[in-house]
């Protein structure tokens, strides 16, 4: 069957079952225990929330559904032969567990195309936004002006049953991963090739038609987007931007009001709603999500990274001795700065969405001296952070690479690179809110207690 919904259609009743026998069945079992460092500590280690689409293990990295990215890259359809996977493909294999089909990849780029027209209002309230507005800003801002048409709030005001909640949130995260590459080409067209749109080619598949909307046509660069979208959707559930995607997506919203003016028009986007009435739909999770994403510890460190590593280059001149490399990675410590895509909270080896990008790199661009900076990097900077002594993960990570290989093909504005990062995350955090939805979790809640409470409780033990 082609048809992605109605694959869905079967498989919920079958994992509503299997949740309510886990529950039934499993519910008091305990799965380990809580410190005061780990309450301290962002929480770090603590089992605390259900994400079915991924699975992250510290030494391995992140598997989709089971299976890793060179799995994925050995199993899931491509455009090109032996070429990277259509991240239609990895969308499908989120949303239902199962690897599919050319013919049902084929069809799903379809449906996104089909579902891809965006109404002027949206790029209104972009327009409404100083061009030198961050592009993480106007994004968000065409995501919050897209959220108007979503088909859950609708149908949730007029009384829609909680068993059938999936189905318009179904509608709403389709339509919004479909309309995210023109919203976000758009964003990057008028802030670097003064407004100057391309319209879609509508022969192409999704990552390939957002490279061509930016103004990308290389071949080899849409092979780099379909690799791309395919390993940023989804890094399980606790990282900044997925949790808030989740949380907020079962949150009850008291008021969320946006109000643009521009001299020249005023957009209002009003979402009142009223203290514990209502569940907010999949673009004001969305939007929420981005926000997280936005900051430098996390998706923003992709731009971080490129950015410092061309200052590298402005202060040492392109041919930078392994030597001069040391010395500025200690610079940047001792000004008190982090190094940018090294590290991570979960992570303690190489994250396998560098390596992957990597391996691209060996293959399409070994001479770029900007990749041969980043592998030097990879050799210098791992020994610096564990001298430090309290890094917990010195290997690079996803944000490391990325630049470089963007960079390569012409896309060199960095403070765009996250933009690209969330388009990639809708699919993701959108498959899991369709399961969040189908499986009616319910709204999170976790325990919060003051410094005298930790005290008396030690006290006491
Ligand atoms: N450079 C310098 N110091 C670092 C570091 C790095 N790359 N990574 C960790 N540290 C420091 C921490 O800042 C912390 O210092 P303090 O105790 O003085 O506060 C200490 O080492 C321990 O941190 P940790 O437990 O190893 O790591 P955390 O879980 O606290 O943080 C992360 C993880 C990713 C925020 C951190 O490694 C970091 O800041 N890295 C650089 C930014 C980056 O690349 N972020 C992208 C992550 C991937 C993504 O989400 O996109």
């Amino acid at each position: 069957d082609l048809d992605l919904k109605s694959q869905l259609q079967e498989l919920i009743p079958e994992q509503q079952d299997r949740l309510k026998k886990l529950k039934s069945e499993h519910g008091k079992v305990q799965l380990g225990n809580i410190n005061v460092d780990m309450v301290l500590g962002g929480m770090r280690g603590m089992i605390g929330m259900l994400w079915e689409t991924s699975l992250l293990d510290p030494e391995e990295g992140i598997r989709f559904r089971g299976l890793s990215i060179p799995e994925c890259q050995e199993v899931l359809p491509t455009a090109v032969k032996g070429g990277e996977p259509l991240p239609e493909g990895l969308l499908w294999l989120l949303l239902t567990g199962k690897v599919p089909t050319k013919e049902q990849v084929d069809a799903l780029s379809k449906e996104l195309l089909v579902r891809s027209s965006v109404p002027a209002h949206v790029y209104k309230a972009i327009d409404a936004l100083p061009v030198t507005a961050h592009p993480m800003t106007q994004f968000t801002t065409g995501v919050m002006a897209l959220q108007v048409e979503s088909e859950f709030q609708k149908a949730y005001d007029k009384g829609l049953p909680k068993t059938k909640f999936w189905e318009p949130t179904y509608e709403d995260v389709l339509n919004l991963i479909a309309r995210l590459p023109p919203v976000a080409s758009y964003v990057y067209r008028r802030i670097f090739k003064d407004g100057k749109s391309i319209e879609a080619d509508n022969s192409l598949d999704y990552a390939a038609n957002f490279s061509h909307m930016l103004g990308f046509d290389d071949p080899k660069m849409l092979e780099l987007m379909r690799l791309y979208i395919t390993i940023h959707t989804d890094h399980e559930g606790g990282n900044v931007s997925a949790h808030t995607g989740h949380l907020d997506s079962k949150s009850l919203v008291s008021a969320v009001s946006f109000v643009i003016h521009s001299s020249e028009y005023a957009i209002a986007v009003l979402i009142v709603v009223e203290v514990g009435s209502a569940l907010s739909d999949p673009y004001l999770s969305f939007a929420a999500a981005l926000n997280g994403l936005a900051g430098p510890l996390h998706g923003l460190a992709n731009q971080e990274v490129l950015l410092w590593i061309k200052s590298v280059i402005e202060e040492t001149g392109s041919d930078v001795t392994t030597d001069q490399l040391k010395d500025y990675v200690w610079k940047t410590l001792k000004s008190g700065k982090v190094v940018p895509g090294f590290g991570h909270g979960v992570l303690r080896k190489t994250d396998p969405r560098y390596s992957c990008q990597r391996e691209f790199a060996l293959k399409h661009l070994p001479e770029d001296p900007l990749f041969q900076l980043v592998s030097k990097l990879y050799e210098v900077v791992p020994p610096i952070l564990t001298e430090l002594g309290k890094v917990k993960n010195p290997w690079p990570n996803v944000d490391a690479h990325s630049g470089v290989l963007l960079n390569h093909f012409g896309l060199s504005e960095a403070r765009y690179y996250t933009v690209l990062f969330g388009v990639s995350r809708s699919m993701g955090i959108g498959s899991q809110l369709i399961w969040d939805r189908a499986l009616g979790l319910p709204l999170e809640r976790p325990k919060s207690v003051t410094m005298e409470w930790l005290e008396n409780y030690c006290k006491n033990k």
